[in-house]
């Protein structure tokens, strides 16, 4: 059960964010404003208790997401790959010590990077992604970590995205949505998959809070299925954060 979401808020630059196709440049920076704070609202609608981090202004500070990994026990602070968004583990870790959590502090450390969009929990086990941004070095060091609270812990390669969440996410304990990249999986052969179009790829990135879940708006197809395994669905506008090439894991985390 989440009781807190922590989130940062959205900076005037962000339309400088990191984006592979060159998209954050068509960002409109007060749109993504109002997407974030529907995202708050939303978060918010199912009780949970919201946390904003201290101003933050790096271009890319909204995906607060990849700054830390929380569990009941820990709380590991990543190391970014980016140049650009390395320093954004400091407004996390300021909030951190704010919020005063019991929680023994890891941290990943060089020549390991990791950033969360490629760590996916699901009940006890734990998929890494090992993608552009999380590498070996990065993933060994958190699975070292999560073993020691009893999680399994599985990589999976990642080619075709930018995170292992890109394209891969849990919608219930045994239902994961994802692209085709991961549809034969052998990681992922116990799960009941909603494999994606090619049109709808960015829908593979859905955020199960308790008994809700949080999906991306304008992807009928994927909403058609996701509806046939939950009845607790809502859709929030994603439009600008998509072209900075985040979705709605990456705007929280969660405790
Ligand atoms: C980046 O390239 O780092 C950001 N523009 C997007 C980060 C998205 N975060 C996530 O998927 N967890």
């Amino acid at each position: 059960m989440k009781n807190i979401a922590i989130v940062k808020s959205v900076p005037d630059i962000f339309n400088n964010a990191i984006s592979d196709a060159g998209t954050s440049k068509l960002i409109d920076v007060d749109k993504a404003r109002l997407q974030h704070s529907q995202y708050i609202d939303a978060l918010s609608s199912i009780g949970l208790r919201i946390v904003k981090a201290p101003p933050d202004a790096h271009v890319d500070s909204p995906f607060v997401e990849d700054t830390a990994i929380i569990t009941d026990k820990g709380l590991i602070i990543t190391n970014l790959r980016e140049a650009s968004r390395k320093d954004e583990i400091q407004a996390t870790q300021e909030m951190f010590n704010l919020l005063n959590l019991n929680r023994v502090k890891h941290q990943i450390e060089h020549p390991g990077y990791l950033e969360g969009g490629d760590v996916l929990f699901i009940q006890n086990k734990v998929f890494i992604g090992i993608s552009r941004r999380t590498n070996i070095e990065g993933a060994n060091q958190l699975k070292k970590i999560l073993e020691k609270e009893n999680f399994s812990v599985e990589f999976i390669e990642v080619k075709n995205c930018l995170h292992l969440k890109s394209g891969l996410t849990a919608i219930s304990d045994d239902v994961v949505i994802c692209t085709e990249e991961f549809k034969d999986n052998p990681a992922l052969s116990g799960f009941k998959k909603i494999i994606l179009d090619k049109d709808e790829e960015y829908a593979a990135n859905c955020l199960k809070v308790n008994d809700a879940l949080l999906v991306p708006m304008g992807y009928p197809g994927a909403l058609e299925e996701i509806r046939k395994y939950h009845n607790n669905v809502i859709e929030l506008d994603m439009s600008e954060f998509k072209k900075a090439d985040g979705g709605l894991t990456c705007l929280s985390l969660l405790i």
